[in-house]
């Protein structure tokens, strides 16, 4: 039978061993073929942008190369990834969304 003591410092090297899940950023990357108000409509349609943050976000990544669209768990920025490469393909353009651990 574990006495208080014991049960209590079993409780405290759970609880101290515990990490918050880990976040994902979910990325566009640039390429030269997809339209700009393609893109624009994408960071509306899948991360609840308005117009303006959209079409920021957009030329960001067409002059650096990469922009971050939003940080999420990795169930919920795995689901951005799928549904925006699918919705792109559907559409015949090559943009490319992937996710990072941040
Ligand atoms: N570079 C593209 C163009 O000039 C626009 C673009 C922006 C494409 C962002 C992809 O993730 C992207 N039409």
């Amino acid at each position: 039978m574990a006495t208080r003591k014991q049960s209590e410092s079993v409780l405290e090297a759970e609880r101290t061993k515990t990490k918050p899940p880990p976040l994902f950023k979910v990325l566009l990357l640039n390429d030269d073929y997809t339209p700009m108000d393609f893109v624009v409509v994408v960071l509306q349609k899948f991360f609840s942008m308005n117009r303006e943050q959209a079409t920021r976000i957009m030329l960001k990544v067409h002059k650096e190369g990469v922009g971050t669209c939003g940080i999420f768990p990795r169930d919920v920025a795995a689901t951005k990834v799928e549904l925006v490469t699918g919705f792109a393909r559907e559409h015949q353009h090559p943009l490319a969304c992937v996710m990072e651990e941040s």
